[in-house]
């Protein structure tokens, strides 16, 4: 079996109808054009074929700021003081069944923590703008205030 050979295409080339006429370009211009797209055809070979991506190594926290409050009739201290850009963890240590004191809050981020009582309960977060953000139990009435201070040099 021999396939057919394909259709000729008429091209009609009718220099009065045509509205474009060749124009003679000049032969830097189509070295720098061919040259261009020789570049640009290298390029995407080295992109699709040749380039592998970087590893990424995950930034592995070398110093964790750590501090133990004490949940009892309120939170002791009340008052934490913290640098920014250093991961936190902060111990709750809930030593009262008071049902007020089953959830501490943190609301700037986005943190809401159940608390068991009778029991030490990590909190990590890492605060990476400085100020003054307030804690509180679950229906903020106790309150307390993490000071989160510049990063020292
Ligand atoms: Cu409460």
């Amino acid at each position: 079996m021999v396939a057919p050979p394909p259709a000729a295409i008429a091209v009609t080339t009718g220099s009065d109808a045509a509205p474009f006429r060749a124009v003679a370009q000049p032969v830097w211009a189509k070295t720098t054009v061919t040259g261009a797209g020789l570049v640009l055809i290298g390029w995407e070979l080295w992109w699709f074929l040749v380039r592998r991506a970087k590893p990424q190594t995950a930034a592995i926290a070398e110093t964790w700021q750590e501090l133990t409050i004490t949940v009892d009739g309120g939170y002791q201290p009340s008052h934490v003081v913290v640098q920014a850009g250093q991961p936190l963890r902060l111990h709750f240590d809930r030593r009262d069944p008071n049902h007020c004191l089953d959830e501490v809050r943190f609301p700037d981020f986005q943190i809401a923590q159940h608390l068991p009582n009778n029991q030490v309960t990590a909190i990590e977060f890492l605060p990476t703008q400085p100020g003054r953000y307030e804690f509180t139990c679950g229906m903020a009435m106790f309150r307390g205030v993490l000071e989160v201070q510049p990063a020292s040099a």
